[in-house]
């Protein structure tokens, strides 16, 4: 990877809205109040898919980390995150966060002891599944929830139950995104808006790593956009919407379950 390519990535990932940082103060101010902090992780990128700084900023509550879209992550990376949390004292739940049965399991943990409400917080980097957990545990889609991402913009608490409360949140990135491969695995897995990046380099680097694993089902950019009928008249591949498309694919599990991050990575790219 050049080093102009990672600069040039950099300068586009690296930018911290205004809405994010008001985010956080209200995250920090509504601390005080909840019992327990959810933290929706994306279980493909269950490494760059946290935040360090929400990390340190709920490190005294109790917290349970929701390992989202494990219906599109490989399950045996799956499992070994789900001990790699447990080694650092953290429960962590797989599931498909869609799916009411799925996460039921964070419902148990919300039951109320005594005679007081118990109340819970959903915490997470953008496009992470907050909303869908709590729409799920609601049993109905009353907190907005889309595929692109940065759509909770405020707080909101929702009533599951007479003394159940839970709080859906905005999505907050990290202010600095460690090293080049994090940047284009969030971008890969939707937790950076389209408009951020250049979907044709963040393609590139999803099949090259893919071609390094010997992951068969990730196609090269220019073979997916043949394909996929992605030529302009005169043979030229229009390579732009190929990428668009082609991070579409992936991000409907098209290319099979893959997981970018696992416990035991060496190296990150
Ligand atoms: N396949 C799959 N899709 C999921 C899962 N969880 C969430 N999604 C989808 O991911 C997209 C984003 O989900 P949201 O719940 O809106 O994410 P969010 O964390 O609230 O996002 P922001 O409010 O933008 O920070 C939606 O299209 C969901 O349907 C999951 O476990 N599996
Ligand atoms: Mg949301």
């Amino acid at each position: 990877m050049s080093a102009s390519y990672e600069t040039q990535l950099a300068r586009v990932v690296q930018w911290y809205p205004g809405h994010m940082v008001r985010a956080m103060r209200r995250i920090g101010s509504a601390l005080a109040l909840v019992d327990l902090v959810v933290e929706a992780v994306d279980a493909r990128v269950a490494n760059s898919g946290t935040n360090p700084s929400l990390a340190r900023m709920i490190a005294r509550k109790p917290r349970i980390v929701a390992l989202t879209r494990g219906d599109l992550a490989d399950p045996a990376v799956t499992n070994a995150w789900i001990e790699a949390f447990a080694r650092r004292g953290l429960t962590a739940l797989a599931m498909d966060a869609r799916r009411a049965r799925d996460v039921a399991r964070i419902a148990k943990l919300l039951a109320p002891r005594g005679r007081g409400t118990i109340r819970a917080m959903v915490v997470g980097i953008p496009n992470s599944g907050k909303s869908t957990i709590v729409n799920a545990l609601l049993r109905r889609a009353s907190a907005k929830s889309e595929q692109r991402t940065g759509v909770t913009r405020a707080t909101q608490w929702f009533r599951l139950s007479q003394r159940v409360e839970i709080l859906d949140t905005p999505g907050v990135l990290p202010p600095r995104i460690g090293s080049a491969a994090s940047q284009w695995k969030l971008a890969a897995s939707g937790a950076v808006p389209s408009e951020r990046f250049d979907p044709e380099e963040v393609a590139h680097s999803l099949a090259r790593w893919a071609r390094r694993r010997g992951l068969h089902g990730v196609p090269e950019l220019e073979a997916f956009a043949v394909a996929r009928g992605f030529v302009r008249r005169g043979g030229k591949v229009d390579e732009h919407n190929a990428a668009q498309s082609y991070l579409h694919a992936f991000g409907g599990g098209k290319f099979g379950r893959i997981s970018l991050e696992s416990p035991d990575d060496e190296e990150a790219a």
